[in-house]
């Protein structure tokens, strides 16, 4: 994935039609688009070609099943052109290896701890143990929550130069700069682009916090 505005759209729009639009109207501004559940399903994996020619895409699945499972959605989301896949990393090595393998040249990025607050009832306590499990496994990166920028900077201590994905800015109350500061290699935003009445405005603001925010760091 390049690495330019450090934005990533989650476009869990649920109309094919606006779905398009936006991804067409913000492609300037984010690096990929993340797809998940609620557009394959009302629109079809068809969406993830289409997708796959405005943008680099990226298929939120969140993967957690055994082996041979993982295997078959890897493949399929690769052959339908994803250039990455998101799978959770609690299935343990064996998922992890599998999901790492059946990638082949596109990516695979490990949930360490999500951004909701029930994240924090499981996930947080072995966040650290999964990202040191994920860099063993050879996956590309991990999510980890933009709610809690302090738990971005735990994973970046144990993942070194691996790429963090961090969710949570906007509509879930995280901040864009913070997560960036904290290490952050992305940042994805939803709702604050795709919902908003601008989504290109919206777009083009966070991509320059940052930018802002990445200017501090350096
Ligand atoms: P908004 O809250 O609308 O900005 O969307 C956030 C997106 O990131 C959604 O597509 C979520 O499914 C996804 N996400 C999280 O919000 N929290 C996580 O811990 C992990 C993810 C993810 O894997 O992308």
């Amino acid at each position: 994935m390049k690495r330019r505005t450090r934005l990533i759209l989650a476009l869990d729009e649920t109309d094919r039609g606006r779905a398009i639009s936006v991804a067409e109207a913000v492609s300037p501004y984010v690096d990929a688009v993340k797809i998940n559940w609620p557009l394959v399903l009302s629109a079809g994996p068809g969406m993830i070609s289409e997708l796959a020619g405005i943008s680099d895409v990226i298929c939120d699945f969140k993967v957690a099943d055994i082996p041979n499972t993982v295997r078959l959605i890897v493949e399929q989301s690769v052959s339908r052109g994803a250039s990455a896949v998101i799978v959770h990393a609690f299935t343990g090595r064996d998922s992890l290896e599998t999901a790492v393998a059946a990638a082949g040249d596109a990516d695979i990025y490990a949930v360490t701890e999500m951004s909701h607050p029930g994240g924090s009832t499981f996930t947080s306590a072995h966040a650290e143990e999964m990202a040191a499990m994920g860099v063993e496994c050879g996956v590309a990166g991990f999510i980890a929550p933009a709610t809690r920028p302090e738990r971005i900077a735990a994973v970046r201590s144990l993942v070194g130069d691996l790429k963090i994905l961090s969710p949570g800015a906007g509509a879930q109350g995280g901040s864009a700069a913070a997560a960036v500061s904290a290490g952050a290699d992305y940042v994805i935003v939803g709702r604050a682009i795709y919902g908003s009445e601008d989504p290109e405005g919206s777009a083009a603001s966070f991509a320059r916090e940052i930018s802002t925010a990445s200017r501090g760091a350096l």
